[in-house]
């Protein structure tokens, strides 16, 4: 079934927070923010903005009724800063006016005076000075230390990557409606509406139930907003309690880049041991997190970097320890694999490390330790259902791995300015919330008596297609024209207490509570029909609208059956609740089976280096990937598609750039680049491994959201591959992103072995941090 937003989206008529039509009486908020990273509040002075016309309300921490708390798992954040400022871009307040434009012309007016306080930017430094969010973790499995003097290769090293700025097409926004006796109506652009419902209501100081929270659809989200859409909903909000008028705050683009989080810098020690026979007996790593100013989903996005440390690989003896470091930057947040993708480009550097000092291709190493059923994970859960071994021979088969590595070296040896690259890039990615209590949906489904049908559920549609998913659902248990059926907006008031759209498993969680409506009313209705025809309900079928009994077609029709079922005053509605089964994670050991079940893949990149100028181009990205049975091969294709793509401009190109004043400058579209088309491989080829697919998975479609952004980290080192082609004394920094810049130091010199120091400036851990532009 095509994507049923594709038609509005192409033709821009798709509603999206800023689209509503708004209420007479509307006022606009603009935030005004810290603008400095660290530091006291001497004093403001909102005079000659409150002076300015058309300027109706400053609203700082003072004006709030409930708590000035918005954080997440840990209560660290305020919504606006009362004594102390930690972070550039932090709120302080909201100016309301008559329009947005003389909002934003307030906002220059207002005079803050800070003193400074030291700044940190650097993980390893916040680490240093003990400046944690909480307790650093350590996941491990059997014993590193008696196991490092049994390994015949021991390798260390310490590998970089750098944040990523979600660049939702939507920016962040959310619009408050004043409704009766003090109850307010938030649509929001959030991946989580009861997060904001839940926050509105504790800041606000009223109950839940007076807070209504509608999505729409979402122009994006990719883990930004998943936390990082609450604040500016409980600021319109506030504006309306407080006015009580309808309040629209959207941020401008410069504003949501310099105010928001963005996905978690990592810097991380490694060190692995190998057998003579290549098997990986040992890995240690210590990661250090970049988390920001503040908790936000931090210790869930470190959590995931532990469970993936290991990504596709069996390995006996594993300690992996991490720290989620303290900094004055935004509190940065979930993005599109949530720590994981952090977790394997470790591993990944470690095995390309051992491959080069080795002198053997890193991809033998990847083969010979791949992931086997009943193997362990360091978290305890047994691995099954791995489909890797099954996937490197498909790949093999298809596209021939030897084959690319002969045309490649062919390649290279008779071009000397021009250097082709590839590499191979395993996934194993874990499904379901890692918090269980967050592994639970809810779906609302009405049958109308003209056998039209309308569908409630918690999931919010961000572009991923699950909207669509839905429909296919319920009008596939139905066997109704899916045009028959109707997908409400996201709303608090239909389906309550709702996880965020978020973790890959927005699909199989609403998906089931919905399957779960769905044959409840069928089965309704069939007794009725069976009750009429005066035979046992297991000998009817609704079929294509037609209502069979004992096989064979009767007279009556969905619609009449309908209709007559609500005339014997029968429920046409039911309430669909799914909680996925069999997870569990003590936190207490760090065992557990956190995971409904896991996601396998590979990626096979190519590129070509023009080794003058630095500039490439990926020839191909051949994927196959474990969809399980998927149930819709367009949407679920587009998934690997756009995450692959975005792994790339991870992996390449977007540089986020704090200098040492925790001052964002990398701040606009002219300063971070993200992939545009010319950044798409000029081929990607999605082979779909044919399995049985899994049961925990939504009609045996297997999650697709996050697993194919790190098929990208395929990017980094058939670059890295291509570069050694050109300059084979290129020393790998694993300092991602391999921007255009690196590339050419690689070329030429800048960055081999012996200039390499992990402290110099250009390469340090947060190296954005400490360069000066
Ligand atoms: N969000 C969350 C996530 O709260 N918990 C998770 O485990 C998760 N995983 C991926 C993406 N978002
Ligand atoms: Mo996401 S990183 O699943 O919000």
């Amino acid at each position: 079934m095509k994507n049923i937003d594709s038609k509005g989206h192409v033709t821009g008529k798709s509603i999206y927070v800023d689209d509503i039509p708004t209420i007479k009486g509307t006022l606009y908020g603009v935030v005004f923010d810290s603008p400095i990273a660290h530091g006291c509040i001497e004093s403001i002075d909102y005079t000659k903005a409150l002076d300015l016309h058309g300027v109706i309300k400053i609203i700082t921490h003072e004006d709030i009724p409930g708590e000035n708390q918005i954080g997440g798992i840990i209560p660290d954040e305020e919504l606006f800063a009362s004594t102390d400022v930690y972070f550039a871009g932090q709120p302080i307040a909201l100016i309301i006016a008559e329009s947005d434009q003389i909002a934003f012309e307030a906002r220059k007016l207002v005079d803050i005076n800070i003193s400074e306080k030291e700044v940190i930017v650097d993980s390893r430094e916040a680490q240093k000075k003990d400046q944690l969010i909480f307790p650093p973790r350590t996941f491990s499995l059997g014993d590193t230390e008696s196991a490092w003097k049994k390994c015949a290769h021991v390798f260390k090293g310490q590998a970089h990557s750098n944040g990523q700025e979600h660049l939702y097409i939507e920016t962040q926004g959310a619009y408050a409606v004043p409704l009766e006796n003090g109850h307010i109506r938030i649509s929001s652009s959030t991946q989580g509406p009861t997060a904001v419902q839940r926050t509105a209501a504790k800041v606000l100081n009223v109950g839940m139930h007076k807070i209504e929270v509608d999505v729409v659809r979402i122009g994006g989200g990719f883990g930004g907003k998943e936390d990082q859409a609450t604040p500016w909903a409980i600021m319109a909000a506030l504006g309306t309690q407080i006015l009580n008028q309808p309040v629209k705050v959207i941020l401008s683009r410069l504003d949501d880049m310099r105010m928001t989080g963005k996905r978690h810098p990592y810097s991380s020690d490694y060190k692995v041991g190998f057998s003579d026979d290549l098997k990986i007996m040992a890995y240690e790593t210590t990661f250090f997190q970049n988390a920001g100013a503040a908790a936000d989903l931090s210790p869930a996005v470190m959590e995931r970097t532990l469970f993936h440390g290991t990504n596709s690989y069996f390995i006996p003896n594993v300690k992996m320890t991490a720290y989620s470091c303290k900094t004055n930057l935004p509190p940065n947040t979930a993005f599109r694999g949530f720590g994981g993708p952090q977790g394997m480009f470790v591993i990944e550097s470690a095995l390309a490390h051992a491959a080069k000092e080795l002198s053997v291709s890193t991809h033998q190493l990847q083969k010979i330790n791949l992931l086997k059923n009943g193997d362990k994970f360091p978290y305890g859960q047994i691995a099954d259902g791995v489909e890797l071994t099954k996937i490197w021979s498909e790949m093999e088969s298809k596209f021939d791995i030897e084959a690319v590595q002969n045309r490649i070296h062919e390649f290279n040896s008779t071009n000397a300015d021009v250097k082709k690259g590839f590499s191979l890039m395993p996934v194993t990615f874990g499904i379901s919330f890692t918090k269980k209590p967050m592994n639970q949906a809810r779906a609302l489904v009405h049958i109308y008596t003209d056998g039209s049908v309308g569908v409630s559920t918690g999931a919010v549609e961000m572009g991923q297609g699950v909207n669509t998913k839905m429909i296919q659902i319920a009008s596939q248990i139905f066997s109704l024209d899916p045009k028959r059926v109707k997908l409400e907006s996201t709303n608090t008031t239909r389906v309550a207490n709702t996880s965020p759209s978020a973790a890959s498993s927005t699909a199989d969680l609403n998906g089931k509570a919905l399957q779960q409506a769905c044959n409840v009313l069928l089965e309704r209705l069939k007794n009725c029909a069976a009750d009429h025809f005066g035979i046992s309900s297991q000998d009817i079928d609704i079929k294509s609208g037609i209502v069979y009994s004992k096989g064979v077609a009767t007279d009556l029709n969905w619609d009449k059956l309908v209709l007559m079922t609500f005339l014997k005053r029968i429920c046409l509605t039911e309430n669909g609740h799914y909680a996925t089964p069999r997870i569990n994670f003590d936190m207490k050991k760090e065992k557990g089976n956190p995971f409904a079940y896991h996601v396998f893949g590979l990626a096979l990149t190519e590129v070509t280096l023009d080794c003058i100028r630095g500039t490439y181009n990926f020839d191909a990205v051949r994927i196959v990937h474990d969809f399980g049975n998927t149930m819709n091969p367009s949407v679920d294709f587009g998934q690997i598609e756009g995450g692959l793509v975005q792994g790339i401009g991870w992996m390449t190109m977007e540089e986020i750039f704090y200098n040492q004043d925790g001052q964002l400058m990398s701040n606009s579209l002219s300063t971070y680049k993200i992939p545009d088309i010319y950044s798409v491989p000029k081929e990607v080829v999605i082979e779909p491994l044919k399995t049985k697919g899994n049961e925990m998975a939504i009609l045996k479609s297997k999650a697709v959201g996050e697993p194919p952004l790190m098929y990208g980290i395929g990017a980094y080192f058939s670059l890295e591959n291509a570069v050694r082609a050109f300059n084979p004394n290129f020393s790998s920094t694993f300092d991602a992103p391999f921007t255009h810049e690196k590339i050419l130091m690689g070329l030429f010199g800048a960055g081999r072995p012996e200039s390499h120091d992990s402290n110099n400036v250009l390469w340090s851990s947060d190296r954005m941090v400490g360069a000066t532009i």
